[in-house]
């Protein structure tokens, strides 16, 4: 077992699936890697369960039976790995929007710069998102400046998906209070820790938009994130 888990959380992600363990499993550091499919009609499991042949001891795989928001299969994923007590837990697209090789930039940000949770950062150093449709580009930037400006918190890239986080966060966090699915998930996540007090590093990554398989993202997801916010602000919620 490694010290550091890589979540992937998947839906129909049978284009991307193997290239990227492949790639995650090819770092210089060594990873284990949960991918937490519900259920992809296209079959994105059976693809990881033949892998698992390959990867017996560092590939896992948790099937949900519904497709419930990466909140939840994030939150399924965080508490299997708090059970099996990796030391730091890492989250990742399938999409390959993240870079693998920046998996240890982050991991590098929590053991040796000393932060509970490090962010891998699109807009720390101006904005470095290639190939994204500039709606898409506007609608993230002005989401997490919006979120900056509601919240007061001091993160510039409070949507971002490919975060580090030591286990002692997941911890203290109580999981089962999360209330968003989408991208307000990614957000409510930053800001509970940010409300505990907890180190934060970003460290500036470049995003580029996938290409293969499709995006997830829904009008109802923008929606929760535009209104959740100021609700988590005024109304607070359980940290
Ligand atoms: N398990 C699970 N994974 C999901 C769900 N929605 C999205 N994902 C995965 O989350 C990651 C990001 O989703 P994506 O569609 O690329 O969103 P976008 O980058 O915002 O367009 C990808 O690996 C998706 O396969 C879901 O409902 N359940
Ligand atoms: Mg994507």
């Amino acid at each position: 077992m490694q010290d550091t888990l890589v979540i992937i959380p998947t839906y129909n992600e049978k284009e991307n699936i193997e290239l990227i363990i492949r790639k995650t499993f090819s770092q210089h550091k060594a990873f284990d890697i949960l991918v937490v499919d519900d259920s992809s009609p296209d079959g994105t499991a059976n693809i990881v369960k033949e892998l698992q042949k390959e990867f017996p001891k560092s590939l896992f795989l948790e099937i949900r039976k519904e497709k419930n928001g990466l909140g939840a299969a994030y939150i399924h994923g965080f508490k299997w790995a708090i059970a099996k007590k990796y030391d730091y837990i890492i989250e990742m697209d399938a999409d390959f929007s993240h870079d693998p090789k920046d998996l240890e930039r982050l991991y590098d940000a929590c053991v040796k710069e000393g932060a509970d949770l490090s962010i891998g950062s699109r807009y720390s150093k101006g904005v470095n998102v290639v190939n994204w449709p500039m709606k898409r580009v506007l609608l993230s930037y002005f989401a997490s400046k919006y979120v900056k400006f509601i919240t007061g918190i001091s993160i510039n890239d409070t949507t971002a998906g490919f975060v580090c986080y030591k286990r002692n966060v997941l911890e203290t966090i109580k999981l089962d209070k999360i209330r968003f699915v989408g991208y307000a998930f990614q957000i409510e996540m930053k800001f509970k820790a940010w409300k505990h007090g907890f180190n934060i590093k970003e460290v500036s990554v470049i995003f580029t938009d996938r290409t293969l398989g499709e995006s997830k993202m829904s009008k109802t997801i923008i929606t929760e994130a535009i209104f959740g916010i100021i609700s988590m602000r005024f109304k607070g919620l359980p940290k």
